[in-house]
């Protein structure tokens, strides 16, 4: 538990995939740490929030819970304006689910720029007897995207933080470059290395939920 500053940025990511891939269980795992069997469809959208620090600043990390459901998908677009982030989840034993984050992918990328900030989440490897997707198939599309990617199981807990702190450092090091070209500074060295300052992430131990 910290202390509280002052200062607060906010950080908003929104999760998109198919029906039933895992989204609304992957916000509730990352953000209070909690997982539930029962299946609730996500009407229209929801959101989350958790609160962390990294090097003093206080970050509100807002989730977007996104409808799987084709009849919700008029909704998104205007949401996508907003955010600062995007996490794509399939579940490995879905087929359809994997097929169509092409589309999705290509679409964000059309509305926001090829360097915007996304990960790609394969979910529900706690099903390993079930899965359809080989890890390297999506390993593959992620690379040809220049994302990273994570499998994970929001049952099981199995690297939910860190697909999350991912998204949460690859948007502030979009910021820092972002106010580097318009300072026109540059925060690589010389030498090519890149050195993220946003290794020290630490969960500020409190959360909130708010529904809309
Ligand atoms: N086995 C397993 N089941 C999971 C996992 N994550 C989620 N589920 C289950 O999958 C079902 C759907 O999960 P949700 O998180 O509601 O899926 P969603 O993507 O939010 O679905 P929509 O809101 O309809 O778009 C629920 O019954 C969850 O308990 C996982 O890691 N492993
Ligand atoms: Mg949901």
């Amino acid at each position: 538990m910290s202390e509280k500053t002052d200062h607060e940025e906010l950080i908003s990511i929104m999760v998109l995939g198919n029906s039933s891939v895992g989204k609304t269980s992957f916000i509730l795992r990352f953000t209070e740490n909690e997982y539930k069997d029962i299946y609730i469809s996500t009407i229209g959208i929801d959101f989350k929030i958790k609160y962390i620090k990294i090097n003093d600043i206080r970050y509100k990390v807002l989730f977007y819970d996104t409808a799987g459901q084709e009849r919700f998908h008029s909704i998104a677009p205007s949401i996508i304006k907003k955010v600062h982030g995007i996490i794509i989840m399939y579940d490995i034993t879905d087929v359809l689910s994997f097929d169509s984050i092409r589309e999705i992918i290509e679409s964000i990328n059309e509305e926001k720029g090829k360097d915007f900030p996304m990960i790609l989440i394969g979910n529900k490897i706690d099903l390993e007897n079930e899965r359809l997707i080989k890890k390297e198939e999506a390993e593959e599309l992620a690379e040809k995207y220049g994302m990273e990617f994570f499998e994970i199981s929001n049952k099981e807990g199995i690297n939910i933080e860190k697909a999350g702190l991912s998204i949460v450092k690859k948007i502030l090091e979009k910021r820092q470059d972002d106010s580097n070209i318009e300072t026109n500074e540059s925060s690589r060295p010389s030498d090519g290395s890149y050195h993220s300052k946003y290794s020290n992430i630490d969960n500020d131990g409190s959360n909130r939920n708010h529904c809309c």
